[in-house]
């Protein structure tokens, strides 16, 4: 593991870098990941809650469920994982690229700057008659569901299962993968398309790979430098 730091880190002063984020670089801020031990969908089915078509027949069950995620989030705090790639961001921005599957807003709060993000933001609410998108940081929520100014029903601007992700980021994503030198997979499961889908259009672009996690993930066997462990742990003495 040291050697493999060492020349990860090294590769890191003059590579062009992605690093993909996923929910596992919030879980030791306390925001459970989806999968896995301790993940969200042990207890709570994603078909019932992170779909669209559980949203327009029961808004309010739904909305029950991420107003308790963002009470959750809203009391979580940025861990030295989110705060060691703002500082890789602040040392050489014109070769960093952050790409995020979460929603969690975390990597804001920690400073990084032009997050490319890829499953929306569980801050922003987009009314589902009229488009109308607005920040909203109200915890807890109420109404439940919340109501837009025109009477129709807000959802959290999130991308949920079946739903295009945003063109713009999804496009600013492809292009940093390939053009990635270096292209970290960081506390992500890597299974959910097309966001996982980066990790090999960065490979057959060149790029080489690194996987940081504690625990096996699809992406292992493409990659140069396999570091196993938390994130808030490893990400910094990449620094
Ligand atoms: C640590 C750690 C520590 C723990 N340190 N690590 C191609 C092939 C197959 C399927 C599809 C495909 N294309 C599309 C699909 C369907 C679907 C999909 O991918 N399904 C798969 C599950 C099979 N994709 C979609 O529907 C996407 N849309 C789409 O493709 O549109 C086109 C289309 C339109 C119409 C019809 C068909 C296609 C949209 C996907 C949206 C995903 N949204 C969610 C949020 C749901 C709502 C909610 O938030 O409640 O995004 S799902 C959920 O998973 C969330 C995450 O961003 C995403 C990824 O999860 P992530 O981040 O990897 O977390 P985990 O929990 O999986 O993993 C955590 C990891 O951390 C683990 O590995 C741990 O070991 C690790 N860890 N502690 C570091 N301390
Ligand atoms: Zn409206």
């Amino acid at each position: 593991m040291e050697d493999s730091l060492d020349l990860l880190r090294s590769s890191l002063k003059t590579a062009r870098c992605v690093a993909f984020t996923g929910a596992g670089i919030s879980a030791e801020s306390g925001v459970p990941t989806f999968r896995g031990a301790g993940g969200l969908w042990r207890n709570y089915s994603p078909e019932r809650l992170a779909t669209a078509e559980a949203f327009s027949s029961d808004p309010r069950l739904v909305w029950e469920w991420y107003d308790w995620l963002r009470g959750l989030i809203h009391a979580a705090q940025p861990n030295p994982g989110h705060l060691a790639l703002t500082e890789m961001q602040r040392r050489a921005p014109e070769r960093f690229t952050l790409v995020t599957q979460n929603m969690d807003g975390l990597h804001e709060r920690a400073g990084s700057q032009d997050v490319v993000k890829l499953h929306g933001d569980i801050w922003l609410l987009r009314c589902t008659q009229c488009g109308r998108e607005d920040r909203n940081e109200r915890v807890p929520m109420d109404p439940l569901p919340p109501l837009c100014r025109c009477g129709g029903i807000l959802r959290p601007g999130i991308v949920w299962f079946g739903e295009m992700l945003p063109t713009e980021q999804w496009e600013r994503a492809l292009e940093a993968a390939q053009k990635a030198d270096v292209f970290m997979a960081i506390g992500t499961s890597v299974t959910v398309y097309p966001a996982a889908g980066l990790v090999a259009v960065a490979r057959e672009s060149g790029a080489r790979i690194a996987v940081l996690n504690p625990d096996p993930t699809p992406a292992d066997e493409f990659a140069e430098w396999v570091l196993r462990g938390p994130a808030g742990q490893i990400l910094p003495r990449l620094l």
